[in-house]
């Protein structure tokens, strides 16, 4: 890819619905049109949708597919949460990126990828992130907060993302306690958050969020189609990647600031509300364990109440659940 081809997209981008010389564009860049031309040639290429007029310019008609960090970057950098950004084509984890990179500085970031070739979910288990078919990312967030807060980022975050995906889907999206979003009964999105500390302070929190929102159902590997599912299976229509990038920022800041300032007591009734396990028999696995009971609760800092089988209560910081 040129070295000009993320500052040309930038510049699309924000003229949208407007088509722009590539004069302008010669002229912003310091560069010949000749050279402007072979730029959006090699975007059109890579598949950028730009309609080309003479004597108009250059339309960018719809956003593209991959993650271009000339759109991204305008994007995320409206809100205040990250200090770098790392757009990348493929990448074997994004988490793993994100930790490797957290050493020996102080940044927040954001770490998006088109695809990951080893996503992985908790206790090392695969996440399938096929290219261009939905939103891989990490997060990493530097709060200064005590060590025992961090439970309670993820309902925060759960809830931020919960209602970014809500306003793309007529289907109810619902969260499955701690870690799952989910539209009816199947899973589209899986996140989990990791953390560095030391003695007595957390140096970092690593969230990795996995979204499915182009697949259709073949796209799904046959061992996880029964339980997985996307935002596009649910619409009629595919979603346009920054949209909704924009929107799920715009949330996580919101509950992160939100996490920040409030206990969870001021949104446990609205996280119950927004779960999906309530009055029915479920196995849990927690520590290697398993047993069958119902969820009858969350409590005030955010553990799970469940009665199991036995007629036992037990209060679960974090399990395994099957509905
Ligand atoms: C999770 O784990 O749900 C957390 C997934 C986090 C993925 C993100 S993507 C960006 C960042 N970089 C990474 O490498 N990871 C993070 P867990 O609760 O363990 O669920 C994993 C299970 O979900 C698997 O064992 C499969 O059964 C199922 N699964 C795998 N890929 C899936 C997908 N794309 N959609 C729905 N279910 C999936």
């Amino acid at each position: 890819m040129s070295k000009y081809s993320q500052d040309v997209v930038r510049m699309l981008y924000e003229h949208q619905p407007e088509y722009i010389s590539g004069q302008y564009i010669a002229d912003q860049l310091n560069i010949s049109r000749a050279a402007v031309k072979k730029v959006i040639d090699q975007l059109k290429l890579d598949g950028c949708d730009i309609e080309s007029i003479n004597h108009k310019g250059h339309l960018l008609k719809t956003l593209p597919d991959h993650w271009y960090s000339g759109i991204v970057n305008p994007i995320i950098e409206q809100r205040d949460l990250f200090d770098q950004i790392e757009v990348m084509s493929t990448v074997d984890s994004t988490q793993l990126k994100a930790k490797q990179a957290l050493v020996g500085n102080h940044d927040t970031f954001l770490i998006l990828s088109d695809e990951q070739t080893k996503g992985r979910g908790r206790f090392n288990r695969n996440w399938a992130s096929s290219k261009g078919k939905g939103l891989w990312m990490s997060l990493v967030l530097r709060p200064d907060v005590p060590y025992a807060m961090i439970p309670k980022f993820n309902l925060f975050m759960a809830l931020g993302i919960k209602d970014a995906i809500q306003q793309f889907s007529t289907d109810d999206v619902t969260i499955k306690w701690p870690n799952d979003i989910y539209i009816d009964g199947k899973k589209v999105c899986g996140f989990l958050t990791e953390m560095v500390a030391n003695y007595d302070a957390i140096e970092a929190i690593i969230c990795g969020i996995g979204i499915n929102m182009n697949h259709q159902e073949t796209d799904f590997d046959e061992e996880i189609r029964h339980r997985a599912t996307s935002m596009r299976i649910h619409s009629e229509y595919d979603f346009n990647r920054y949209e909704f990038l924009d929107i799920l920022i715009k949330e996580i800041e919101k509950r992160y600031n939100q996490f920040l300032k409030v206990p969870f007591e001021e949104i446990r009734e609205e996280y119950i509300a927004a779960t999906n396990m309530w009055q029915r028999p479920l196995r849990f696995t927690e520590n290697n364990e398993q047993f069958i009971g119902e969820a009858i609760d969350i409590d005030h800092d955010g553990f799970l109440m469940v009665k199991d089988n036995q007629g036992q209560l037990r209060r679960l910081i974090s399990a395994d659940i099957e509905l």
